[in-house]
């Protein structure tokens, strides 16, 4: 809020300052008052434009050095690592371009500015150049789609290779629950018009679909590293998106219809906190909690890394707090974890 008025202040000010300008210069009746620039005004602007650019590459460097440690750590997936790879030739591909064609821009604003008695050149065409400008974007842009295509071809094709674990996620205002296929691997059928609140089937599950007895509902996602997981999205209610930043998936959760996105965990949560640049995202983070903490501020607890399930649609007003914990493991932990839950069945019953 004070920044947002300091904003304002600033602006007030620079409006003021430029109707005094100009309440100025209509008092000066005399002095020459042509709208048309002349070549000290050409020259001034030329160099504003050098300026201009400064800040351009100043602010990008910044921007590089003060958030470029928020981005996201090393792919925690499979398939992550070839689709970073793409995002990272992408973005330097455009970065190198941004750079030479912006100092180009302005500095052929400044060499060819207007000047009195030298006439702009009619120049019509070059064949040459428009194919030059023409046929490298071409070739780079067709690369970047066809990578891109191919990338995104190898990641969405969900299949049943490889032994797959099956795991439903359900959506809906405002949290998450994760359904595992149980020991047959096969989901039980389900629909929100069976939902029967009273005996807690939050999810509608049939219960006389056979494959649905062994199914496993929880409210924390474990996953074993290196097994490849199916998994299959439902919402109750409104749009949501099953986001896991830290795997590189994300795919929407749609009313009425099941959606699917597969990928292998490759990195345990444990590893994952010993990686260096985790260890120091943790710190810092602690070190801004430590000081809310000391000045009263509650949840203000030290905080842990944990790879995270999130809501990546707006869908609603706690849509910001719409988060599941995923833990991956080593299979023989996660069996035994998965062990100690309760079968759908075995929930049905202990209400009945
Ligand atoms: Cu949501």
């Amino acid at each position: 809020m004070t920044t947002f008025l300091i904003l304002a202040v600033l602006v007030l000010v620079a409006i003021a300052i430029w109707q005094m300008t100009k309440i100025f210069e209509l008092s000066q009746i005399k002095a020459v008052n042509s709208q048309i620039a002349n070549d000290t005004d050409n020259k001034y602007n030329g160099y504003l434009l050098f300026l201009f650019l400064i800040f351009i590459y100043g602010i990008t460097i910044f921007s590089f050095w003060k958030y470029g440690k928020m981005l996201l750590p090393e792919a925690a997936s499979a398939h992550g690592a070839e689709y970073d790879n793409l995002m990272l030739v992408s973005m330097a591909i455009i970065f190198f371009v941004q750079t030479i064609t912006q100092a180009l821009l302005h500095y052929f604003g400044y060499k060819y500015r207007g000047e009195q008695g030298k006439k702009a050149l009619f120049y019509a065409d070059n064949d040459k150049l428009e194919f030059i400008w023409t046929i490298i974007p071409v070739i780079v842009l067709a690369g970047l789609i066809l990578w891109g295509l191919y990338t995104w071809t190898s990641i969405m094709d969900i299949n049943d290779e490889d032994d797959p674990i099956v795991v439903e996620l359900y959506a809906q205002q405002f949290n998450w629950t994760a359904r595992y296929a149980g020991a047959d691997n096969v989901l039980g059928d389900a629909n929100v018009r069976m939902i029967d609140i009273d005996r807690a089937n939050i999810l509608g599950v049939d219960e006389s679909d056979d494959y649905a007895k062994d199914d496993i509902i929880v409210k924390e996602l474990h996953l074993p590293v290196g097994r490849k997981v199916n998994f299959k999205m439902r919402s109750q209610d409104v749009l949501h998106s099953a986001y896991m930043p830290h795997f590189r998936a994300q795919m929407n959760c749609v009313p009425g219809m099941i959606t699917q996105f597969s990928f292998t965990p490759s990195i345990t949560t444990a590893d994952m906190r010993n990686k260096p640049e985790i260890i120091d995202k943790v710190k810092r983070t602690n070190t801004i909690r430590a000081e809310k903490a000391a000045a009263g501020v509650e949840n203000s607890d030290p905080w842990e890394f944990d790879y995270i399930l999130l809501c990546n649609k707006i869908c609603g007003k706690s849509h910001y707090n719409m988060q599941m914990k995923i833990i991956v493991e080593e299979e023989e932990d996660y069996n035994k974890w998965l062990a100690e839950q309760q079968t759908f069945s075995q929930s049905m019953a202990s209400v009945q």
